[in-house]
């Protein structure tokens, strides 16, 4: 299905703040898998023995392997059109711009390392970071990109088994929410790319945005979502095609001044 229900209204060039959310969508078609389709990562691996502090003191190695794939993989996949043409935004768009992501994987970054980012732009991986870990002691973070095993020593307390994916798993809080939560109460468009609308807190940033009364939201994603029905503006279809195409009438707008 690939429907767009409104055009962006024209009143849209007046946009001064914008937050973006992503989701696993984006990176789809980086040839990352998402979660929740059929062949999705949650069907292989049951949420609450990959994705859950319970989980991983049941079976550290379990939880070690599953997260350990998933970063060697991020050595086979470039950032896609999606991601290029939201790196292309962030150096365009002369207003406030905080792009939160859901996903672990690095595509984001690598996309906008390749552009200038202007000063306004703020990044946050509210879920964490694949080619991060941290140390259960010390709360320590290292950028990471081998495996962690059960020999791995950690390099601050010098330990083995002391090291875990820099990851939010379900029931842990999310990081930098204030500053999202601050960002959402500001902006005056809300953008929600790639995301089935499960998962909270971010599922709940669309009604954050609203609640002020300004922030025009709108929704691209392949499907609707679960939370479809509260978007002003919903652009189904594939990420690549309509995200391009949504930063250019962006950008364009904006220079009508
Ligand atoms: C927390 C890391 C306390 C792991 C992840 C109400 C309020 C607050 C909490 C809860 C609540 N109700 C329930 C909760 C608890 C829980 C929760 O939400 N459970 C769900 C299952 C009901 N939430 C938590 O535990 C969170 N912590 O709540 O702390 C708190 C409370 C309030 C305020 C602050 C704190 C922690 C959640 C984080 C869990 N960790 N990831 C990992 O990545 O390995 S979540 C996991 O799901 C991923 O991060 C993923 O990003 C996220 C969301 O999934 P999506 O990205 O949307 O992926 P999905 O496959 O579902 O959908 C992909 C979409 O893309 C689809 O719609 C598809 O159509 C579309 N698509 C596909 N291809 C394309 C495309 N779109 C465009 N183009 C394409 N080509």
């Amino acid at each position: 299905m690939n429907g767009i229900r409104y055009s962006i209204p024209m009143h849209l060039h007046t946009v001064n703040s914008i937050v973006i959310l992503t989701g696993a969508g984006i990176s789809a078609e980086s040839g990352l898998s998402t979660f929740r389709a059929e062949n999705g990562l949650w069907c292989n691996h049951p949420i609450e023995d990959v994705a859950t502090p319970e989980g991983f003191a049941r079976n550290p190695v379990l939880v070690q392997q599953f997260y350990n794939q998933r970063r060697a993989q991020l050595l086979s996949v470039e950032p896609n059109a999606a991601h290029h043409a939201l790196a292309q935004l962030a150096e365009g768009f002369k207003g406030s711009l905080l792009l939160v992501t859901q996903n672990v994987d690095n595509l984001h970054e690598r996309a906008y390392r390749q552009r200038r980012a202007n000063a306004n732009f703020r990044f946050v991986h509210m879920h964490g970071e694949l080619a991060k870990v941290r140390c259960t002691e010390t709360e320590m973070v290292y950028d990471w990109t081998e495996d962690i095993t059960a020999q791995t020593l950690c390099p601050c307390c010098r330990e083995i088994g002391t090291l875990r994916p820099h990851i939010v798993w379900f029931g842990e809080m999310p990081l930098e929410m204030p500053v999202i939560y601050e960002a959402l109460r500001k902006c005056d468009l809300f953008i929600s790319i790639g995301t089935s609308g499960n998962v909270y807190p971010a599922a709940g940033f669309v009604a954050e945005a609203r609640a002020s009364g300004r922030a025009h939201t709108v929704e691209i994603n392949l499907e609707p979502s679960q939370t479809h029905s509260l978007f002003h503006e919903t652009r189904h279809g594939k990420a690549t095609e309509l995200v391009p195409k949504f930063v250019e009438e962006l950008l364009s707008n904006r220079n009508k001044g």
